[in-house]
């Protein structure tokens, strides 16, 4: 293991890698997300940035991560969420808290009343499982961000399927507007 490695940067290249792009590292996700960590290490160890990566710094790199993005399980490795690769990723179904947040701008809010929460550039809406995550989701885009409410039960008897991320996040295909509440500060 290198002492020198940069784990937050290490964990945004392999957020790309198994997020956005695992062909400009000569990946196949399977259905789930997952890919060989031999496979992954062998093709990071082609830059010299990472050339002395190791299975104990992908771990180190997890364990060090303020949030659960990755995870190692039987020498393969997934992103757990924040997918936009063409090829849907399967998440497990769920079923989550009676309520869930999703943290935003105040500039997108006119376009989500209309159409809902839409999964945007990724395969997923991605939902808060508490206020506080919520809002440094919302933070990335706006310094006071909106927080919406899903009522879930509503939504889940209404035909909404929601899907496990990590502990903090969960998934959906979309979230029709009748189901968004914008929570009073
Ligand atoms: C918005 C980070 C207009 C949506 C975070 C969001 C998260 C709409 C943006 C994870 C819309 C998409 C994902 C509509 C949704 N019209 N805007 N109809 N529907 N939007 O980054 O949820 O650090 O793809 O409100 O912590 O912000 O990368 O999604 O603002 O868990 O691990 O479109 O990424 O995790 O933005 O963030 P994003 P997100 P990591």
């Amino acid at each position: 293991m290198s002492n020198k490695i940069n784990y937050p940067q290490l964990s945004k290249e392999v957020s790309y890698a198994l997020r956005h792009a695992p062909w400009k590292y000569e990946l196949e996700l399977d259905k789930n997300g997952w890919v060989s960590v031999d496979q992954l290490l062998q093709a990071f160890h082609q830059s010299t940035e990472w050339q002395n990566v190791e299975l104990d710094d992908l771990k180190v790199m997890i364990e060090k991560s303020e949030k659960k993005r990755h995870e190692i399980k039987e020498n393969s490795i997934r992103a757990l969420y924040g997918h936009s690769v063409p090829m849907k990723i399967v998440k497990e179904e769920a079923i989550p808290p009676k309520f869930l947040y999703h943290g935003t701008a105040h500039s997108f809010l006119s376009d989500i009343e209309k159409n809902g929460l839409s999964p945007m550039c990724r395969q997923y809406v991605h939902l808060s499982e508490d206020i506080e995550t919520a809002n440094l989701v919302g933070k990335r885009k706006d310094e006071n961000p909106i927080i919406l409410v899903i009522n879930t039960e509503t939504a889940r008897a209404k035909g909404t399927s929601f899907y496990l991320g990590n502990e903090k996040v969960w998934l959906a295909d979309s979230i029709p507007s009748e189901f968004l509440e914008e929570l009073k500060k």
